[in-house]
């Protein structure tokens, strides 16, 4: 069993360059850490990742850190008593790298893997989604154009037999991207976003349309309530608008035109109604909520009764809790909708977003290609995966 002595947090860097939090524990099996991610393009739903802010997250912990000690956590299931000590003074940011450092423990002490805590059974590997080109609230317009992509994320989702080769594939596949755009984007200038992908001029069309030629289902994440205001949504490249129903017919066209493997938050985050007619167009296309359900078991609830998805993003710090990760992670499977487990667009080097998502047993794994930050979640899913395997 694990005792927790003692609990400190201090705040380190992102891969933005933004403050995120270090939780580190001190326990009876030695001592651990684990930090959380950043995102940037937040639903509104988002649960906060501070309290009130990180500095107060980390004096709060400061003063609860004895605390911990009077329960000895034996089981994945006990992180509900380290959740009623915490609940509703920590952020879900502060509450998720706690729970990551208590795992990380636990599985010392019980000589096993953290994702063997979740899972000792798990025995499937998630497919890749590897995002290579990028614009949205993750990308700078070029300097010389002024332009972006309107969309957020242009994804890679190979189908290999392993995860070594996925990963291969899309890092092969997006150095050849870099000679696309060099061709096809005239004013290319190699540079790369907050999530390591390209950065073009280029609209969403002309990307699908270079992306087509490789020979890879491909996805969007669209994010589209970052340009949807005043009941339009806001394009720049070109400058127009759509109303809803417009892009309505826009995203079906592009589904059909580019057959479209994958589409996350193509609508704003309130028309669960949109995102329902769409999946009834659709039913063989991964219809993918995000900031529409932001990790939140009553969204997914709503999505469920409303029939308005069959893929949900999970960001575990974007819930905090991995107990109620757990219970999203349950319902989703028990209504056929796929789990895409995903990092954020600010990422550390913290890597048991692959041990979750495998331990959950999630069908997708969204964690881009490239970027230190990135390759140690794919390299430590490649790691289960030579173990097992
Ligand atoms: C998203 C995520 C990750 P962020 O919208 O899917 O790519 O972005 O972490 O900024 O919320
Ligand atoms: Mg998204």
């Amino acid at each position: 069993m694990v005792v927790i002595k003692s609990v400190s947090a201090k705040s380190i860097f992102d891969s933005r360059k933004e403050r995120t939090i270090l939780v580190s524990i001190m326990t009876n099996v030695g001592e651990f850490r684990a930090s959380a991610p950043n995102g940037k393009s937040r639903g509104k739903h988002e649960q906060s990742p501070y309290k009130k802010d990180l500095k107060g997250d980390i004096k709060t912990l400061k003063q609860f850190s004895r605390y911990f000690s009077e329960d000895e956590i034996e089981k994945f299931w006990d992180l509900r008593r380290i959740e009623d000590i915490v609940e509703g003074h920590v952020g879900a940011n502060t509450l998720f790298a706690l729970e990551s450092a208590i795992l990380k423990a636990l599985a010392r002490e019980k000589k096993k893997e953290v994702w063997q805590l979740i899972n000792p059974n798990a025995k499937k590997f998630p497919r890749l989604i590897g995002n290579c080109i990028g614009g949205g609230k993750h990308s700078r317009a070029s300097s010389i154009t002024g332009k972006k992509p309107d969309f957020q994320e242009f994804l890679l989702i190979p189908k290999a037999n392993s995860v070594k080769d996925s990963f291969k594939i899309n890092k092969e596949t997006k150095k050849e991207i870099w000679y696309a755009l060099k061709k096809g984007d005239g004013k290319f200038q190699g540079k790369k976003n907050d999530e390591d992908a390209w950065q073009t001029s280029l609209n969403e069309k002309e990307v699908l349309d270079i992306l087509r030629n490789f020979g890879i289902a491909l996805g969007m994440d669209v994010a589209a309530s970052g340009f949807y205001k005043r009941k339009k949504y806001h394009y720049q490249n070109p400058v127009l608008q759509r109303t809803k129903e417009e892009q309505f017919s826009y995203i079906s066209n592009l589904i059909k035109n580019f057959s479209l493997f994958y589409i996350e938050d193509p609508f704003e985050e309130e028309d669960f109604e949109g995102f329902s007619r769409l999946l009834k167009k659709y039913p063989n296309f991964l219809i993918v909520g995000d900031d529409l359900t932001v990790t939140n078991g009553k969204r997914l609830g709503r999505a469920i009764g409303e029939k308005s998805i069959n893929a949900i993003i999970v960001k575990p710090n974007q819930n905090g809790s991995l107990i109620q990760v757990m219970d999203i992670c349950g319902s989703a499977k028990k209504h056929g909708i796929k789990i895409v487990f995903s990092h954020r667009s600010g990422e550390t080097m913290e890597n048991i977003l692959a041990d979750l998502a495998f331990g959950f047993q999630a069908d997708f794994f969204k964690c881009g290609i490239t970027g230190k930050e990135r390759e140690a979640k794919i390299k430590r899913l490649i790691e289960i995966e030579k173990k097992i395997r």
